[in-house]
């Protein structure tokens, strides 16, 4: 079956996985096979598709997979997916068992978790863990060595649970100046030589330390953003050391044209009124679709050419103005290219004042996602059907 007839609205994201074996490819020769790459894939790999990233990871080099709760994980298991997968977020200790038996790794901070864990899991289990230390992201961690040693202490009493990984997060990597995350990494490392037996995972970058310091690599790195092409930050762009291909665009197509005159009025609130004879092009997408609101006087791209979106952004649907009298079924380009001219997602998000990883995650399930492989579409993901 065609990618479009797997859908029946004709708005669709690309996922160009041929973009993300690049990616991969590019930071594993960076960082060299004595480092493995785990990808992180949490929020539906930053609005990719969980499945499809994760198997494209995982063929492409990928020894792990990160995810930020159990749900996600567990969901990765049903897709038929075996390779280990680590949760970085907060578990119950209730889900203990329940991660063990489906073989998930699961982040912890505390002694007291670890023991009320252990009462969950039944004998012949094993649970392991990865020992989070907060080292100045401030968010979730282990932050002193009498605290990290205990729990090691309890751990190591407990048949059940092993001790998988150590690891930290930076909340700074992403800038130009090191300061903060040298802090962090000499922190990290305190901490970790405080460990009686070093487990077989360390781990402390994400895309921005594993592109910039060959220092913060240890023994696996936790590849998120730049596995999707793109830069962890406008300010480190510049002097990254490899070629990131974007991987995501989201496209549309008119699905109606019609001619406005002088004083007629376009959207909710009538708040453009057209100047004069003006070309007007509906498009099936909308703030469900996480093309919000906040959008309306942004630009897509028809033809190669960048017009205005006028008019508030409906549920799902919004208007264009157009140069000309562009014929129903014209595709239209919110991200990407067409011919010479982009639309990068740093552009969109710099318009609504975040971060491209949010413009990413934003776009909603109902937007079917059309996966390319070698030139050609080889699957649609639709949570609709
Ligand atoms: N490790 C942890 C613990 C993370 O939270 C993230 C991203 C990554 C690795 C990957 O980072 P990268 O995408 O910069 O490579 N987490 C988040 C977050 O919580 N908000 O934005 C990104």
């Amino acid at each position: 079956m065609k990618a479009n007839e797997q859908f029946h609205r004709d708005t669709w994201v690309d996922v160009n996985l041929d973009a993300i074996r690049h990616n991969i490819q590019q930071v594993s020769q960076l960082i060299g096979p004595e480092v493995a790459v785990m990808a992180v894939v949490k929020a539906n790999a930053y609005g990719h598709g969980y499945v499809q990233v994760a198997n494209t990871a995982l063929s492409s080099g990928a020894t792990h997979l990160a995810v930020a709760f159990i749900d996600e994980a567990l969901f990765l298991r049903k897709q038929g997916i075996l390779a280990p997968v680590v949760v970085l977020g907060a578990s119950r200790p209730a889900d203990a068992e329940l991660a063990a038996e489906h073989n998930i790794q699961l982040t912890i901070y505390s002694k007291e978790w670890v023991l009320e864990a252990k009462d969950y899991l039944t004998r012949g289990s094993n649970l392991r863990v990865h020992l989070k230390c907060d080292t100045g992201m401030g968010r979730l961690g282990i932050k002193t060595a009498q605290e990290l040693k205990e729990i090691e202490r309890v751990i190591a009493g407990t048949a059940v649970i092993s001790i998988e990984g150590i690891y930290t997060h930076f909340a700074t990597a992403d800038e130009l100046d090191k300061s903060y995350t040298d802090h962090q990494m000499e922190t990290f490392s305190s901490l970790v030589a405080e460990l009686n037996e070093k487990p077989p995972l360390v781990h402390a970058s994400n895309s921005a330390a594993s592109l910039q310091r060959k220092d913060s690599l240890f023994t696996i790195i936790r590849f998120g953003i730049s596995m999707y092409g793109l830069s962890p930050s406008d300010e480190i762009a510049h002097r990254l050391p490899v070629e990131l291909i974007p991987a995501l665009s989201l496209h549309t197509t008119i699905v109606q044209i019609k001619k406005l005159q002088r004083g007629e009025k376009i959207s909710y609130g009538a708040t453009y009124e057209a100047s004069g004879e003006e070309w007007i092009g509906t498009l099936p997408i909308g703030y469900a679709d996480g093309w919000i609101r906040k959008m309306q006087g942004f630009e897509v791209l028809v033809d190669g050419l960048r017009v205005p979106i006028v008019g508030r952004i409906c549920m799902d649907q919004c208007m264009i103005k157009l140069p000309a009298a562009y014929p129903q079924g014209t595709k239209v380009t919110l991200i990407g290219r067409q011919g010479d001219s982009e639309i990068k997602i740093d552009e969109v998000a710099a318009y609504l004042d975040t971060i491209h990883y949010e413009v990413t995650c934003a776009i909603s399930a109902r937007v079917p996602r059309v996966y390319w492989k070698d030139g050609r579409s080889i699957s649609v993901l639709n949570t609709l059907i």
